[in-house]
């Protein structure tokens, strides 16, 4: 099992839309294995694959809470069946826009398609922070961001904030500081 590096906006690849797994071989459970130890270590709560540069579409998440046992779960292959037409709000994060967070509205339930890690077909309806993080992993499959809901100005402003860290790091995870939008060094006292 291995840490792998998460991809961080503005990198093109977050917007690649995913390929179909095709066999649900040892190599598929590697690269599980692979995303669950990464999203333990960032720590966030899903991760879908493309965010450690592998353009298939695998989502995992656990939303166990703090100090109880983990749930980890697997959706190869995910689909989006049906949405309600009630929405929900909630304030979103994703450990590609690292730092940032911002309220999205959203279906607050979707009933979602999906094989399992031995290829079984299975269907999962789910409401409130499970029908969120599905959305929030199914869009990483289509190249789809959360920054893509809110508004342009916002989104410009944080591209823009990720742009010039970028540009500082080599594209590699910002420190905070390159995040800051303060102008001074960061070393200036006073
Ligand atoms: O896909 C991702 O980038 C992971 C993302 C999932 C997500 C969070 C919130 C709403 C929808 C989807 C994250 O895990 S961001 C980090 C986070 O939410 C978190 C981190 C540590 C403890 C608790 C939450
Ligand atoms: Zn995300």
């Amino acid at each position: 099992m291995a840490v792998r590096d998460i991809l961080i906006i503005p990198d093109k690849r977050l917007r690649l839309r995913s390929e179909p797994v095709k066999a649900a071989d040892a190599r598929l459970r590697v690269l599980v294995d692979d995303m669950f130890e990464t999203m333990y270590a960032a720590p966030g709560i899903g991760l879908a694959a493309i965010q450690i540069g592998v353009a298939q579409r695998v989502i995992i998440m656990d939303l166990a809470k703090k100090d109880d046992p983990p749930e980890p779960q697997v959706f190869i292959n995910p689909e989006v069946a049906w949405v309600s037409d009630e929405k929900s709000t909630y304030e979103e994060g994703c450990l590609s826009i690292p730092e940032y967070y911002e309220e999205v509205e959203r279906p607050r339930a979707v009933k979602v398609k999906y094989l399992d890690l031995e290829g079984k077909p299975q269907e999962i309806e789910a409401a409130g922070l499970l029908a969120t993080c599905l959305q929030h992993e199914i869009d990483h499959t289509n190249g789809v961001l959360f920054i893509d809901y809110i508004s342009k100005l916002k989104r410009t402003m944080v591209m823009k904030r990720f742009k010039k860290a970028a540009k500082q790091t080599g594209g590699g995870k910002p420190k905070s500081e390159d995040l800051s939008d303060d102008k001074e060094p960061s070393h200036h006292i006073g």
